[in-house]
């Protein structure tokens, strides 16, 4: 195959040599940080190419986007793409992210983070800023455990799933993110596998692009630990079980796609509503006269709305 067919480019200054051959993608991650610490067969290689691809087809420049990670495997990922990228603490991304959203309303600002840090640690964050519409993209990968720490149960590990900290089967019945995620108050709500890439590319540019707080699960394979503590195979054996084992399903009832061990995984593109966000409540406010002593003077119908 010619190069021209492959997408990919040759390095000029660097001859033909196959090892200097170039991904399309290579100017958004960053090579110094190569090799990365992803173990093989993890889903987090398949997620972050589609985020990649995403954000080049949104068209948006470089330099107005910004991403945030909290602490994890998934964590890294900010690390290791080459835009204004921040590795912030556990659990702390979407309050670091509000605050530079506040900051540079311009901006395209983007969360990516696994499970254990949006809503373990960062559920309130989480909560809140969905309910405040913040005009934040929140990506987060749910592998069912915390990859980085060892493989502990998480917040989406389902019932009687074996962790390293549920030796006798997890008891906690899981949250199901996107529920929380409508119920709170986002304004774009989605769910994919790792297998399906395309879906995923299209809501990730879909979130991307929508004004307001959107949210992507991506369930996705953690071989290492959950797989290995369960007895369900390699990240292949994952991907099989996401391509016969998931219903596309738009139109779900929410409380009733809680993902249960072994049964089938409900995806879709569930939520999508108009809600003003939080700037544009401010902005419209403070464009308004204030009464004496600086107390908003409210029109009739706020009055009686009140
Ligand atoms: C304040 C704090 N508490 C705990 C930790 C340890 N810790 C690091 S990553 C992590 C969980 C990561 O799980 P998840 O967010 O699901 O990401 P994954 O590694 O599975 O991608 C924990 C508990 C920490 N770094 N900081
Ligand atoms: S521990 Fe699990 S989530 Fe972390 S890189 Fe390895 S396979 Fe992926």
């Amino acid at each position: 195959m010619n190069e021209e067919k492959m997408g990919c480019q040759l390095n000029p200054s660097a001859g033909a040599d196959q090892a200097d051959m170039l991904h399309p993608l290579d100017e958004y991650v960053r090579e110094e940080r190569m090799p990365h610490i992803w173990c093989s067969g993890c889903g987090l290689g398949i997620s972050l190419n589609t985020f990649l691809h995403a954000l080049v087809n949104t068209g948006i420049p470089k330099n107005k986007i910004a991403i945030v990670s909290g602490i994890g495997c998934t964590g890294r990922i900010a690390g290791y793409t080459e835009f204004d990228s921040f590795h912030t603490t556990h659990g702390r991304a979407i309050p670091f992210a509000t605050g530079l959203k506040l900051a540079r309303p311009d901006l395209k600002v983007i969360v990516f983070s696994g499970e254990g840090d949006l809503v373990a640690i960062g559920g309130n964050h989480f909560i809140h800023a969905a309910r405040r519409n913040v005009d934040i993209k929140v990506i987060c990968v749910n592998n069912s455990n915390y990859g980085m720490t060892g493989g502990q149960a998480s917040p989406t590990t389902p019932l009687n799933a074996i962790t390293s900290s549920t030796p006798y089967g997890n008891f906690a019945f899981p949250v199901s993110i996107p529920y929380l995620a409508a119920a709170a108050g986002a304004v774009y709500v989605a769910r994919w596998t790792v297998y399906h890439a395309r879906q995923m590319e299209l809501s990730m540019r879909k979130a991307i692009l929508k004004q307001g707080f959107s949210f992507l699960e991506i369930i996705s394979p953690c071989p290492t630990l959950y797989a290995r503590n369960n007895k369900i195979g390699s990240g292949l054996d994952m991907l099989k079980f996401y391509k016969e084992n998931t219903v596309v399903d738009h139109k779900a009832h929410l409380k009733d796609i809680n993902i249960v061990r072994k049964a089938k995984i409900v995806v879709g593109n569930f939520v999508d509503i108009k809600r003003a966000t939080y700037v544009d409540l401010i902005t419209e406010r403070l464009s308004k006269p204030m009464e004496k002593g600086h107390v908003y003077k409210m029109t009739e119908e706020e009055k009686e709305n009140r």
